[in-house]
């Protein structure tokens, strides 16, 4: 059985993924009428992934014997003054996913659940990833900076994203 306080917290973090999952569809969208397709497919397929993490979740609240409750998922900003900036909130997402992350870690310990322990333990690793992809791009928008060609390059650059194996998203 999953302990309560756990339960709460998978399940508040079910919610912060799907609003994650939200948030990138959004910036696709700004992507999409700014006619920047690479970029949009980046966001489209970061969203899908998001969806993925929070169905994680959700399987493992039930394996457990616990509850699944969704809630309200919150309205994702909708517009942005450059591409950089859209990275930029990226980034600063993924920090804060992190933080939701270690959190939850830090809880199960607490509780003493190994389980719960070791299942998180695949998001802490995601994470690196998640800050250091979003990391690199700012890294590069801030090279390219207003240039066009740049901006451009990078947006071709970002549409060869491939999606994840399965279970690696
Ligand atoms: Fe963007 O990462 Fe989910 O967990």
């Amino acid at each position: 059985m999953l302990n309560k306080k756990l339960e709460v917290g998978l399940n508040k973090q079910i919610n912060e993924e799907l609003y994650s999952s939200y948030i990138y569809l959004s910036m696709c969208a700004y992507f999409e009428s700014k006619n920047l397709s690479g970029f949009a497919k980046w966001m489209r397929m970061q969203s899908q992934e998001e969806y993925l993490h929070a169905n994680k979740l959700y399987d493992y609240v039930i394996q457990k014997g616990g509850r699944v409750a969704l809630t309200q998922i919150g309205t994702p900003k909708a517009e942005w003054k450059s591409v950089l900036e859209v990275f930029e909130d990226t980034l600063a997402h993924e920090k804060f996913i992190s933080k939701c992350i270690d959190e939850l870690v830090n809880l199960a310990h607490e509780e003493k659940d190994h389980a719960t322990t070791n299942f998180l333990q695949w998001y802490v690793s995601e994470q690196v990833e998640e800050e250091a992809n979003a990391t690199k791009i700012v890294d590069d928008l801030k090279m390219v900076g207003e240039n066009n060609y740049g901006i451009f390059m990078l947006d071709r650059e970002l549409g060869q994203r491939k999606a994840e194996a399965a279970d690696a998203e």
